[in-house]
């Protein structure tokens, strides 16, 4: 079984990340402008050909890509080799518009499931582990690509998909789970299930990798405290492959992307300037290994920070930092940018689970801002008394992270309901579009 800690690769020196890169680079570009002429011509529109991108310097040159192109594409526009030559199709969970899909050769699904693999064995995975995938199955990204990473560590997997959580505590329990994947939401809702089943005891989770949606530094102690393990991030988004971009190590200080595959870039939103490292703007990503569909400058609308500070796991790989956001599901409240991690913030660091669901809607044209917060039963079971007093409470406190006022409603718990891939956090019923 070959091992998926590859430091020959991950803990490559820069010049060498640099080398691969710059390599890797000029020849996808080529591969993209003789195969895909809806990119051709962006790249005509601008002047340049694949003589003008000699290395990664000169990646600025080339035109982005964004969602609505996927969209205008679609469904075939982006290829770049045959639909023979192809052997799967994803597509985006569609959280915000359209779905999008992408396409895979066997190559593109190897180098694929290697970059979970990396992911699984950072957060401490072996072949002796049972792999527990609850990430769904099907056009979703989350179950095929933990799966197809379990499978090349070697792991027992189990391809639980999402849903039925009785069955998947039982199994959980029956062959002893070891690495539990899924979203963070459903994490937490996992924990709680088996706190009231008052099965803590039969579980033999070590470690959970969890992503494809934003969660807080608080939610990931109380997903650890709730199911006694340590959680690792994990990012990625279906247009660049899937799960596995990125992933967390042990220092849990940020992501490394997985720079043999994938250039990462930080651009200013407004102005698609390039930022230095260290600056907060929107992640840019080009895919320099792929064959079926290798989108170059695809700008992912999330909003992080690169680190090149040195890693104690010895990777040497960029970090990025969680997503802060995403520069399309800022809300804009009075002039104000809120962001939903902020009020997830708040919520945790005062003691509230991590279920509630952001309302805006627009009265007398001024923008209004509802929070609906789920108590723990032992609040719930408090005198109703205390209900307004808490509701003040958060009012004040998310006043002061967020700058705007928020109504506050808080709700018997289980009121919300529970989602099992992604959570609905925002109803915004403004129709700004
Ligand atoms: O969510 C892929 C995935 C599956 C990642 C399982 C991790 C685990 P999409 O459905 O295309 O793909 O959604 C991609 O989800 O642009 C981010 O906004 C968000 N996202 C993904 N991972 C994280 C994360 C999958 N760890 C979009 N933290 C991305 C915050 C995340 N947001």
């Amino acid at each position: 079984m070959e091992n998926y800690f590859q430091p020959e690769i991950e803990c490559a020196s820069q010049e060498q990340i640099r080398a691969w890169q710059n390599e890797r680079l000029c020849k996808t570009v080529k591969h993209v402008y003789n195969n895909v002429a809806y990119y051709r011509e962006k790249m005509q529109e601008k002047g340049i050909t694949p003589d003008d991108i000699r290395s990664v310097d000169d990646l600025h040159k080339l035109p982005f890509l964004t969602k609505d192109d996927l969209r205008e594409a679609y469904p075939y526009g982006l290829m770049a080799l045959p639909l023979s030559e192809c052997v799967r199709i994803q597509s985006t969970s569609g959280t915000t518009g359209r779905r999008v899909i992408a396409f895979y050769t066997q190559h593109d699904i190897d180098l694929w499931d290697e970059c979970c693999a990396r992911a699984i064995v950072a957060a401490g995975g072996t072949k002796d582990d049972v792999v527990h995938v609850s990430y769904g199955y099907g056009l979703f990204t989350g179950g095929p690509g933990l799966n197809g990473g379990s499978h090349k560590v070697g792991s027992l997997t189990l391809p639980m998909s999402s849903g039925n959580t009785d069955r998947q505590i039982q199994f959980m329990c029956d062959l002893g789970s070891t690495i539990l994947c899924c979203t963070p939401s459903y994490a937490a809702y996992l924990g709680e299930s088996i706190r009231e089943r008052g099965l803590r005891d039969k579980i033999k989770l070590k470690a959970g990798i969890f992503g494809a949606e934003a969660w807080s530094e608080e939610m990931r102690r109380d997903i650890e405290k709730a199911l006694g393990i340590k959680a690792y991030d994990i990012y990625g988004l279906t247009e660049i492959s899937g799960p596995g971009v990125s992933f967390e190590c042990s220092e849990q200080t940020g992501m490394h992307i997985n720079e043999d595959h994938f250039i990462a870039e930080i651009i200013d939103p407004d102005t698609g300037e390039v930022l230095p490292e260290g600056e907060k703007g929107e992640l840019v990503f080009s895919c320099i290994t792929k064959e079926a569909f290798p989108l170059l400058r695809y700008r992912t609308r999330d909003i992080c920070v690169l680190t090149r500070k040195p890693c104690s796991c010895g990777r040497t790989h960029v970090k990025m930092s969680k997503p802060m956001g995403r520069s399309d599901d800022m809300l804009i409240i009075k002039g104000v940018n809120v962001f939903p991690s902020q009020i997830e913030t708040v919520l945790i660091n005062k003691g509230y689970p991590a279920n509630y669901q952001i309302v805006v809607s627009r009265v007398k044209n001024s923008d209004c801002l509802d929070i609906q917060v789920e108590m723990t039963s032992e609040m719930f079971s408090d005198s109703m008394g205390q209900v307004t007093a808490r509701e003040k409470e958060l009012v004040d406190a998310l006043k002061s992270m967020l700058g705007v006022y928020a109504n506050v409603k808080l709700v018997a718990p289980k009121t919300i309901a529970r989602s099992e891939g992604k959570a609905v956090r925002i109803i915004d019923n403004r129709n700004l579009h």
